[in-house]
């Protein structure tokens, strides 16, 4: 979900339902399976302006939403089989296998301005989206294609199993300015993105690649399940930053959101007692999965002086509650970043 400017509130999500509340709906039926819905409440939520369908015979699933400086919603998710990408975008031809990520913008009205496939001949998925202060939009997900779209790209090959991606669409969707992918040699995903203050890409997300690219070794992750990744981009797409932190059992990424210039916090999930915390709230792990929240200060990352500081650079790590407190936990920072 996200909100606009006016407080009005877009949800997406998937249903199965053939009767789910519409209102001057571009697709007026559920095209079957599983499919995207897209509902736009007034900010009361007493009144819908518009609520939709997007999808096909197959399996759709939407994943994410933002608002550009215009105020269109813009839509991205993953998609089976179709040919409902509109003239001119970007990727006209789907790409194949199971699905292929999404982007789509509507009005507030709900006209379908534009839709684009991003993929190959294997199944692709975004995860989440990001736009930037000049209404670029970012996707990150995972991909299993070996022939994705890469344009400019830190990581032209896909290693092996899935990988994260990163694309960076110009705002009027029908080109990107990079694509790239990003991981190793083991599944490796991309699940939240924000472009901060100067239009830095922020990704985290999840790998179990032992060799993932790094530029920077928080903690030692070596041997060890799932780690979280945390990103950097420039605007341009090179790399500015990269690094994985984790435990002994799984770690996962989920939110991401920048606080200052050079600050983001990172939200997710872990089943690690040894996790590496720094000034907690809560500095033992509860059982089970368990939340965290960790600030990180990116000038104390890229500065050489400053890189003797170990944990220094985690600003502040807590581990506390439970899993539906973490998801309750990313609405909301992905609210107040969005
Ligand atoms: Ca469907
Ligand atoms: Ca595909
Ligand atoms: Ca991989």
């Amino acid at each position: 979900m996200d909100i606009d400017s006016n407080n009005r509130i877009a949800i997406t999500g998937t249903t199965e339902s053939s009767d789910f509340p519409l209102l001057n709906s571009n697709q007026s039926t559920n095209a079957g399976s599983l499919d995207v819905f897209l509902s736009f409440f007034e900010a009361d939520a007493q009144s819908i302006l518009f609520s939709t369908y997007l999808g096909t015979t197959g399996i759709d699933h939407g994943r994410a939403i933002d608002f550009d400086s215009q105020g269109d919603i813009l839509l991205a998710g993953m998609i089976a089989n179709g040919d409902l990408a509109t003239d001119g975008a970007y990727q006209e031809e789907y790409g194949g296998g199971t699905s292929d990520a999404f982007l789509a913008k509507y009005q507030t009205n709900g006209t379908l301005e534009y839709i684009t496939f991003l993929g190959g001949t294997s199944s692709d998925t975004a995860n989440d989206m990001a736009v930037d202060s000049n209404d670029n939009v970012i996707l990150t997900g995972y991909t299993m294609s070996d022939d994705f779209p890469i344009l400019n790209a830190i990581q032209e090959e896909r290693v092996e199993r899935s990988e994260m991606f990163i694309t960076k669409f110009t705002p009027n969707s029908q080109s990107v300015s990079f694509s790239s992918y990003m991981g190793g040699s083991s599944a490796d995903y991309g699940n939240a993105v924000k472009a901060d203050s100067q239009n830095r890409i922020i990704v985290t997300g999840q790998t179990s690649s032992n060799d993932f690219p790094t530029t920077y070794t928080l903690n030692s992750t070596e041997s060890r399940y799932d780690n979280v990744l945390l990103v950097v981009l420039n605007q341009d797409g090179t790399l500015l930053f990269s690094t994985l932190f984790g435990g002994t059992y799984d770690y996962v990424g989920i939110g991401v959101a920048w606080y200052s210039n050079d600050s983001y916090i990172v939200v997710g999930y872990t089943e690690s007692t040894d996790f590496p915390i720094y000034q907690a709230y809560q500095g033992t792990h509860s059982g089970s999965n368990d939340m965290f929240i960790m600030k990180i200060n990116l000038e104390g990352l890229i500065d050489p002086r400053q890189v003797e500081f170990t944990f220094g650079i985690i600003e502040g790590s807590i581990v506390i509650g439970t899993i539906v407190v973490v998801i309750l936990l990313v609405l909301f920072v992905r609210r107040r970043a969005g």
